[in-house]
């Protein structure tokens, strides 16, 4: 008599393992409130990812799932990181990746441990070179982006009756990562349209998507090409712009000489247009990295409780937001 409970609940235990493991429904799917999952970011003191990671943790909140927070500033640490989630019992993790490259040793270590993966920002390049199509992607649409740029750099120009013949163009590139190529692309098609000199435009290749890779980068171009008197200045985002800008500054030119568009709308460049002053940096084409932060945990979360693949690539669109509209622009994209 007395084995009767303890018998009873384990086989009702394993009935309910059973039922978890191999039902229909719940083979894909988790109950709401044991949800984790990590959202993994490249840079993590850049203000965009700061945003992107507490937008999506604000969702946990309200979802009732938790999200962990972690870094991977290189592939070591992501594949540490994504350990680290699998000993926390996370289903997944949204993840914008120090280098597109390592997307197949990524997805290799989050299949042995059944984890499901986004990517948000910066999407996964395959063995063949081409982005990986099964792995869902939410992130910019670089090359509109990138046009918007240089379209808002052509319209300051003419605003500043800036002869196009002796107006330089300083390109911080990274041709590494595709939507940072996009977006460069995107901007130079945009400025030669508009009548820019292809002659004039000078590169400042960065190592990196940060301010000190782009003024490194952007220091000897300046140096060797004293003999433009006005620049413009585009990057992948407003940190590499600013990066650019600095470079103009030290190398003696003024606000009233550079117009510098970045890429983001996000603390950095809140910081600029808060300054007394105007500087170099003209304006930035602002997109909501709540949004990109929000969505993709939320993907991620109706793939986990829902078994609903996300879209395989879902492109943002960005406004420009320069010192006289910052803080609306600011406020209509939740910023
Ligand atoms: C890349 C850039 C970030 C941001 C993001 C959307 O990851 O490095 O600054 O622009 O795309």
């Amino acid at each position: 008599m007395s084995f009767k409970i303890p018998m009873t609940r384990t086989l009702l235990g394993m009935a309910v393992g059973l039922a978890l493991s191999v039902g229909p429904l719940t083979a894909q799917a988790q109950s709401d409130d044991d949800v984790t999952m990590g959202f993994i970011v490249k840079k993590p003191e850049q203000a965009w990812f700061i945003n992107e990671q507490d937008a999506a943790t604000k969702l946990g909140e309200e979802k009732g799932f938790e999200v962990v927070r972690l870094s991977g500033e290189d592939g070591q640490q992501v594949l540490s990181a994504i350990d680290n989630l699998h000993s926390q019992g996370a289903q997944g993790f949204v993840i914008c990746p120090p280098d597109v490259r390592l997307g197949p040793a990524i997805m290799h270590r989050a299949k042995q441990y059944g984890m499901k993966v986004v990517t948000v920002d910066d999407r996964f390049v395959g063995t063949d070179g081409e982005p990986m199509e099964n792995v869902p992607h939410l992130g910019m649409s670089g090359y509109k982006i990138g046009q918007q740029v240089g379209n808002a750099i052509a319209a300051e120009m003419e605003r500043r009756g800036w002869d196009p013949e002796n107006v330089a163009a300083l390109r911080i590139t990274n041709y590494e990562l595709p939507t940072a190529k996009a977006r460069t692309d995107g901007a130079t098609d945009a400025l030669l349209e508009s009548g820019f000199k292809k002659d004039n435009i000078f590169d400042a290749p960065q190592q990196n998507t940060d301010t000190s890779s782009a003024f490194a980068a952007a220091s000897p171009v300046f140096a060797k090409r004293g003999d433009f008197e006005h620049w413009v200045i585009y990057a992948l985002n407003e940190e590499s712009v600013l990066g650019g800008v600095r470079a103009s500054e030290q190398y003696g030119l003024s606000a009233d000489q550079v117009i510098g568009v970045g890429i983001n709308g996000s603390g950095a460049a809140f910081a600029e247009f808060s300054r007394e002053k105007p500087t170099g940096f003209h304006g930035t084409v602002a997109v909501s990295s709540t949004m990109h932060g929000r969505q993709s945990a939320a993907n991620l979360y109706k793939w986990i409780t829902e078994g609903e693949k996300p879209p395989a690539n879902t492109e943002t669109t960005g406004t420009l937001m320069t010192r006289d509209n910052w803080k609306d622009v600011r406020e209509e994209l939740g910023l």
